[in-house]
């Protein structure tokens, strides 16, 4: 047997010398390329390995050799962890042909197939087969994938001739492309052990149905369904609720062609070892490795609980958990036979009589929608999406979904499940005198609390002015407490938790949501605001570190007494940040308004902001090119909500890379709503006298005019985008040819040399073609001209979508102005526009 050592570790670029910026990037590929065939990862053309030989990736991440299962003396060929004390199989080569002695021997054959046999010439398993010279290598790379590909593709997933990957077992990877066929309707099936120790087809499998919106399925051995995810809805499975975790926000859809898509899981956490499988029973697992208690540990199993066994309840039953006796309810509109299952009370007229405009839709929040739905993308919004269903007999409901669009079922509404939390909103046809009894009594109940509302809204607000000509506004906040509640803000926290109570404070009759923290409680949660636990300033006070009596860690931003617009930057905030909630964005947990004392309490976040990262020599490398990119998806997917998705129209007015705080997992949270503006459905553009943002990422029709748009948040995207692949700051950039970034990226993309704006320490781990694409995302949305400018929805498409062709970059510096003027905005001068003349000032970096 021979021992190559592993040559091509993972310390090997962190001893090269900082600045690459010399040696050519292909030059580099070159030699990586050189190393990766010089190891024992892989079985060249002609070579085998035999019983008992293993080779082992790279990184000694994974390994691929002869097995036998527990309790099982027959030989497999598999892929394991090589690290992980007990094989945990994550790949089987011939699960349904085991050879039942030592004499295997796997390898590259000279049709150019991969092939097991034993001494005898019996084959036991063979993949197709590829024309060659003798020219194949098959490797094994870190992340479990086994490539068979020409020699000069070694380890190449995008090269490879045939891939391990696509032709999986029961597990599912990190970085693993489930391929579907859209035209077909079907995808890559994932098919369990028969037994645990038994690697040959057993009876579940778990596969992704792309029809409607994209969905993971398991199904049994009669292939009946046993559970499926909810619809993909960019973001999440939304019957998943569980997804918003950390754990399982690494998933993206990639659209290839027409015909093609595919998932992808980028694990947010390298380190962490990670896989989903379906286990022999039926469950679809997630596994996660413990480190330090050395033992895999189940953090999903689906179906688990009742109600995500699929269709529990029958068509128009509803499953919550919270039902006593049974699980089951039917829908409005709806009651149970004899035998059970929720049948039609009052049938529909459309279709019956001639007027077809009899029948009307219930709303329902909070649900898994029903399985087996058609995506109709003609209509753009709710309307028309209900006209749609509205004109159509057959249809039963509709839904229109942020992320996916209009959703219409023309048959039976199966497999719907209530959450507590989370859930989309469906529309169901009933007959109108279903609705009648229900819409009159709900219309009574809206009516009595929107009086008491609006009763309740005018004494605050007189209240309101009346006191703040004599004590100012932080009074009235101290009396409201003890009145009574009316409006009940959903998030609460555990008033354990050092808190005085849930909080419903209005600011200009509006409600806010959120809990109020007394002032004792966060003092001592801070150490009485001690300067060891202070985080940084924020746009309007310092920000410091508390920990409340349950342990859970907060970050509180005061607003200085001395800060001029502070009063009205933290009242917009608290006003808009209470209403937004979004992975992306950072969340408000409450507020503490006492004496002279304004605070907003948020979660903490433990990795600070972004810039503490990126323009840090140390810390830079810390970010390789996956989490870098990971940022900029996420970073875009906030701005994208705040644009289009919320039930605000936001922009935000201030984005820069100290404004996106890191989470633990290094997932981006945008934060500082102060500058923030709420814009009407209709409105597109706003004039403001007071420019205010930060030099550097402010588009020059703002700088210049004091215009403002998403347009403009869409520029500061792009600054953020291009410092993050750079690692450079845009305002203190210089370079021989350009005093600032943009000009220096628009110099190289000019020149046909963008990949030379990539930061030098993450060259190695960069996928070049991911980080070229971004770069053209990024010059299209620094474009001098706001109308070329991509809105949040393209940008966020083209990101996302590989092989898109993009429109090309016109100038980023512009015509009608003359260089000076343009080099003044681009080096962030902030610039104050009067009504007469353009002053300009440096302004001291914030
Ligand atoms: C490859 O290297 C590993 C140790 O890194 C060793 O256990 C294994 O036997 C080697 N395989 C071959 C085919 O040389
Ligand atoms: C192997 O057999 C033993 C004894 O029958 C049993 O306890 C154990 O669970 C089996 N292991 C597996 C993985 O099936
Ligand atoms: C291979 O063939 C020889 C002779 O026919 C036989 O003795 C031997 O058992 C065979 N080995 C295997 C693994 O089948
Ligand atoms: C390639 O050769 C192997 C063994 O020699 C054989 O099993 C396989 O069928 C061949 N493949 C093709 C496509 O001819
Ligand atoms: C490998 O074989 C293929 C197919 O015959 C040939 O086109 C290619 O040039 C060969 N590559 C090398 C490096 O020999
Ligand atoms: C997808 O399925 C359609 C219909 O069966 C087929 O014509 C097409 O070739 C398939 N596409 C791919 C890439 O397999
Ligand atoms: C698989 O299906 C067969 C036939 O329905 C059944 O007898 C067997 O118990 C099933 N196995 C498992 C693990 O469910
Ligand atoms: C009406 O809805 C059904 C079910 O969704 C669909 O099959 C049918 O094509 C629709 N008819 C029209 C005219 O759109
Ligand atoms: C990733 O997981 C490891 C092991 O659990 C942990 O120590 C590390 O802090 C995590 N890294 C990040 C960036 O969260
Ligand atoms: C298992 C295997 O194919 N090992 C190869 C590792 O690299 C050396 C040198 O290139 C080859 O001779 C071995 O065959």
């Amino acid at each position: 047997m021979n021992f190559y050592p592993p040559f091509f570790n993972m310390n090997f670029s962190s001893n090269r010398p900082k600045n690459l910026q010399l040696i050519s990037f292909f030059f580099l590929l070159s030699i990586l390329h050189v190393f990766s065939q010089s190891n024992n990862s892989s079985i060249s053309h002609g070579n085998v390995i035999r019983d008992g030989e293993i080779i082992v990736s790279p990184g000694e991440v994974f390994a691929l050799g002869f097995f036998s299962p527990a309790n099982s003396s027959l030989r497999y060929v598999g892929i394991w962890y090589y690290r992980i004390p007990g094989q945990t199989i994550t790949w089987v080569a011939n699960r349904d042909a085991p050879v039942s002695g030592n004499s295997g021997v796997f390898g590259i054959q000279n049709n150019g197939s991969l092939s097991l046999s034993d001494g005898n010439g019996t084959i036991y398993w063979s993949s197709d087969s590829f024309p060659s010279d003798g020219n194949l290598t098959a490797m094994l790379v870190d992340t479990g994938n086994f490539i068979l590909s020409t020699v000069e593709n070694a380890g190449d997933d995008q090269n490879a001739l045939w891939q391990s990957c696509e032709h999986p077992t029961d597990t599912y990877l990190p970085n693993m492309r489930v391929y579907m066929n859209i035209t077909r309707g079907d995808s890559v099936s994932f098919v369990s052990w028969r037994s645990s120790s038994d690697p040959s087809r057993g009876n579940y499998s778990m596969e992704v149905d792309p029809r409607g919106s994209p969905q993971i399925i398991s199904w049994d051995e009669s292939r009946r369904r046993i559970w499926r995810s909810g619809q993909w809805n960019q973001q999440i499975f939304t019957g998943v609720p569980q997804m918003r975790s950390i754990f399982l926000s690494g998933f993206r859809l990639v659209q290839v062609n027409e015909d093609v898509m595919y998932f992808i899981f980028n694990n947010p956490n390298r380190t962490l070892l990670m896989r989903f499988m379906i286990n022999w029973n039926g469950e679809i697992e997630q596994w996660t490795w413990d480190e330090r208690r050395m033992e895999w540990i189940t953090s999903l199993s689906l179906p688990s609980t009742e109600c995500q066994k699929y269709n529990r309840c029958g068509s128009y039953g509803i499953c919550n958990l919270r039902n006593t006796p049974s699980v089951c309810s039917c829908m409005q509109g709806f009651e149970f036979n004899s035998d059970n299952q929720c049948i039609r009370r009052t049938p529909l007229e459309c279709g019956s009589s001639s007027s077809s405009t009899n029948d009307g839709f219930l709303r329902r929040d909070g649900l898994k929608l029903p399985d087996i739905a058609t995506n109709t993308l003609d209509a753009q919004n709710q309307d028309q999406c209900r006209d749609i269903c509205s004109n159509n007999c057959s249809c039963n409901a509709y839904a229109f979904v942020s992320g996916i669009g209009c959703l219409t079922w023309g048959g039976d509404l199966i497999d719907i499940e209530e959450f507590d939390e989370g859930g989309e909103t469906i529309f169901i046809r009933l007959a109108a005198s279903e609705l009648g009894g229900g819409k009159a009594s709900h219309t009574a109940v809206i009516a009595i609390s929107v009086t008491g509302i609006i009763v309740f809204g005018l004494i605050v607000w007189l209240v309101w002015r009346y006191r703040r000509n004599i004590k100012g506004i932080s009074n009235l906040w101290r009396q409201k407490k003890n009145s009574p509640q009316l409006f009940q803000g959903p998030t609460t926290l555990d008033n354990s938790a050092g808190t005085t109570g849930s909080a419903d404070l209005s600011v200009e009759g509006k409600p806010l949501e959120g809990t109020l923290f007394s002032l004792i409680s966060l003092e001592s949660a801070t150490d009485g605001f001690a300067n060891k636990n202070k985080l940084g300033q924020g746009g309007f006070g310092p920000v410091h570190k508390g920990i409340l009596p349950g342990g859970q860690e907060i970050a509180v931003k005061r607003l200085s007494k001395w800060s001029g617009q502070g009063m009205m930057e933290f009242k917009n905030e608290m006003i808009l940040i209470a209403k937004l909630q979004h992975r992306n964005l950072v969340r408000l947990l409450g507020y503490c308004i006492e004496g002279e004392e304004n605070m907003l309490v948020y979660e903490y976040l433990p990795n600070k902001s972004l810039d503490t990262f990126l323009f840090d020599a140390q810390q830079k490398v810390l970010l390789d090119w996956k989490t870098r990119f990971l940022i900029i998806e996420g970073i875009a997917r906030g701005i994208l909500y705040l644009h289009r998705d919320s039930r605000l129209r936001i922009i935000h007015r201030d984005l820069k890379a100290s404004n996106i705080l890191l989470d633990g997992d290094m997932i981006p949270k945008i934060s500082d709503f102060g500058m923030a503006r709420i814009f009407g459905g209709n409105q597109h553009e706003a004039n403001t006298v007071r420019i205010v943002g930060t030099y550097g990422y402010m588009s020059p029709e703002y700088a210049m005019e004091g215009s403002f748009s998403v347009k403009s948040d869409v520029y500061s995207f792009g600054v953020l985008l291009l410092e993050i692949i750079s690692g450079e700051k845009n305002n203190s950039f210089r370079s021989h040819d350009s005093t600032n970034l943009i000009k220096h990226a628009w110099n190289l993309w000019k020149d046909g040399k963008p990949e030379e704006l990539i930061d030098p320490s993450i060259l190695d781990s960069c996928n070049m073609k991911e980080a070229l694409q971004c770069i053209h995302v990024g010059m299209l949305c620094v474009q001098f001209s706001a109308v070329h400018r991509p809105t949040m929805s393209s940008v966020v498409y083209m990101l996302e979508g590989e092989g898109t062709s993009l429109p090309l970059p016109t100038q980023v510096g512009d015509m009608s102005l003359n260089a000076a003027e343009m080099d003044l905005i681009m080096e962030g001068r902030e610039i104050t526009v009067s009504s007469t003349d353009v002053t300009v000032t440096e302004v001291i970096g914030r």
